[in-house]
């Protein structure tokens, strides 16, 4: 019925965008703080918490898509958008000699917050392959 914890659950996806809330929706929403780098009405560009690099910031769309298995055609603009602004603040944090960018989707790619970001890293030299 409409009152199961199903319905509840559905029903509190259904009012997040179909994704469920993650810690990065609490960071959009101001109620956990970030080190923000760079925010516009698509997206919001922060540094991890746990730096694998000199520097390593996430950018991720404002739109809760949970992974990028999940990106539709109509992302397609965003998610090029997202790209753009990786490589303009990678510019603004000072990584003229080059850096990588990572997007982690599921158990196999060791995703673990289910909201879609673009890690970039930079700031030291790099290895590959890459664990
Ligand atoms: O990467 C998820 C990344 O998110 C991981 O590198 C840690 C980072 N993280 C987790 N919580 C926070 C907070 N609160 N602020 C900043 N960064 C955070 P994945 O690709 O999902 O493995």
């Amino acid at each position: 019925g409409a009152t199961d914890g199903n319905e509840v659950t559905k029903a509190q996806q259904a009012a997040s965008g179909g994704a469920a809330p993650t810690i990065f929706s609490r960071i959009l929403d101001r109620s956990l703080p970030a080190d923000i780098l760079f925010e516009d009405h698509q997206c919001l560009v922060f540094r991890d918490v746990a730096p694998q690099a000199p520097v390593h910031f996430l950018v991720i769309p404002k739109k809760p898509i949970p992974r990028i298995s999940q990106a539709e055609e109509k992302d397609q603009q965003l998610l090029g958008h997202l790209l753009l602004i990786a490589k303009k603040v990678a510019k603004s944090e000072g990584l003229a000699d080059g850096y990588r960018l990572v997007i982690n989707d599921g158990k196999l790619g060791a995703q673990s917050v289910y909201h879609l970001h673009i890690h970039v890293l930079g700031g030291r030299q790099l290895l590959w392959p890459p664990g």
